[in-house]
C-alpha cells in the first residue's frame, strides 16, 4: 500500500485532502500539524512538526518513508504577509527549503507536490490573461514572492538532484471552514453575524473591483491527488477555475442569499497596499495531463460556505 504524507494538514486544505484520499485512494495517511493545532480524523497517523526545525523533518521522513508528500505547510495569508514579512519569508522559503533538503537526504525518491499560488504571477498584463505556467512572474506582495521563490527552489532541486517534484500554483480556493481572513469566508461570516444579530446590518469590504479565479477546495484537492498519480515530474501546474470573477459579483451573490437589508461600506483597513487587478488561470495543462475537471460551481460553494457560518 502506498503511503501519503501531508505536511501542514491542520489548515483549511489539509482536512479536505485527508477526506478526499480516504474516500478515493487505497493509501495509508500520515499527517503533520504544529504542536498547538488539532486534527480530528480517524485512521490516520498524526505527528507534530515545525518545518523551521530541519532535524524534526529528517527524523519524520526517515521513520515514515512516504511514497507521496504533499507540502501544504505555509503562512498562507497575503494580508498577514504585509504585517509580518519576516515570518512569511521564514516559513514559506526557509521552511520549504528545509523540507526539500530533508527529502534530498533520503535513499529513495518520493513524489513531492509543492503547493504554491496563483499570486506568484502578480502583475498580469491584459494580453497575458488567462495566465499560463510559462508566464513571467511579477509578484505583487510578500506572500506571492515567497511562493515564487519556493517554486524556483523546487525546480532547482528537481534538476540538480533528479528529485521527483511537481509544483502547483493554486488560485483562490474557497469553501466551508476557511479562515475569515480570506475574502469569501469573511463576507459569509459577516452576513451570518448580521443575520444572527451579532453585527450591525453593514458589511465592511475591501477592493471590490479586483478579479480573482475561485475554485471549490474539494475540486482543488482532487487536482492534487490526480497530479500525484498522473502529473509530470518537474512541471508546474495551475489549479483554478479558468474564470476570473469580480469580488463585487461574489459579494452580490452572497448578499442575494440573505433576506436581510445589508449596507456595503468600504473599510480602508481591508484595502491592501498593492492590489493586482486581475488574476485568471489558464488550466489547459492540468486538464490535459491529468483529466482534471471542476465539478462544483461557485453558487454551490457560496451557499455552503454561508450555511457553514450560519451554524457557527
Ligand atoms: O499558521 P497556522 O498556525 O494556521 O499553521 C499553518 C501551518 N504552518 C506550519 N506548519 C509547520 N511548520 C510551520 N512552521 C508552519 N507555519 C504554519 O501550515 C496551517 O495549519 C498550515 C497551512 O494551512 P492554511 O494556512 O490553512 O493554508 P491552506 O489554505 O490550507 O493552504 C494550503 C497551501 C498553502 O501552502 C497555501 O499557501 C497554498 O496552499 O495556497
Amino acid at each position: 500500500m502506498k503511503k501519503a504524507l501531508i505536511i501542514g494538514a491542520a489548515g483549511f486544505v489539509g482536512s479536505y485532502l485527508i477526506d478526499h484520499i480516504q474516500k478515493n485512494c487505497i493509501w495509508s495517511i500520515v499527517v503533520t500539524k504544529l504542536p498547538h493545532e488539532k486534527i480530528e480524523k480517524e485512521n490516520i497517523e498524526i505527528c507534530d512538526l515545525n518545518i523551521l526545525n530541519p532535524g524534526e523533518i529528517d527524523e519524520l521522513l526517515e521513520r515514515v518513508r512516504p511514497d507521496y508528500i504533499f507540502h501544504l505547510a505555509a503562512q498562507s495569508s497575503v494580508a498577514l504577509s504585509w504585517k509580518n514579512p519576516g515570518m512569511t519569508v521564514d516559513i514559506n522559503i526557509k521552511g520549504s527549503l528545509n523540507v526539500l533538503d530533508a527529502i534530498k537526504k533520503l535513499d529513495y525518491k518520493p513524489r513531492v507536490l509543492m503547493i504554491g499560488s496563483g499570486e506568484e504571477y502578480g502583475h498580469i498584463r491584459p494580453e497575458e490573461t488567462p495566465v499560463n505556467e510559462d508566464n513571467v512572474l511579477r509578484p505583487g506582495n510578500i506572500y506571492a514572492a515567497t511562493k515564487a521563490c519556493q517554486n524556483m527552489l523546487s525546480a532547482i532541486y528537481h534538476k540538480a538532484y533528479q528529485m521527483d517534484i511537481m509544483s502547483v500554483r493554486a488560485f483562490n480556493h474557497i469553501g466551508p471552514n476557511q479562515a475569515p481572513m480570506f475574502v469569501v469566508a469573511d463576507f459569509c461570516k459577516q452576513v451570518a453575524d448580521i443575520e444572527n444579530g451579532r453585527q450591525d446590518p453593514e458589511i465592511r469590504v475591501g477592493n471590490l473591483k479586483a478579479k480573482r479565479d475561485f475554485t471549490d477546495v474539494r475540486d482543488v484537492v482532487k487536482a492534487y491527488v490526480l497530479l500525484m498519480e498522473k502529473g509530470i515530474s518537474g512541471e508546474t501546474y495551475n489549479v483554478g477555475s479558468g474564470h476570473a470573477v469580480e469580488i463585487r459579483e461574489i459579494l452580490d451573490m452572497i448578499l442575494n442569499c440573505s433576506e436581510k437589508e445589508i449596507q456595503v461600506t468600504v473599510d480602508p483597513a481591508k484595502l491592501r497596499p498593492v492590489d493586482v487587478p486581475i488574476i485568471e488561470a489558464d488550466i489547459r495543462k492540468i486538464c490535459r495531463d491529468t483529466g482534471w475537471e471542476r465539478e462544483i460551481g461557485l453558487e454551490q460553494t457560496i451557499r455552503e460556505t454561508l450555511d457553514y457560518w450560519r451554524h457557527q
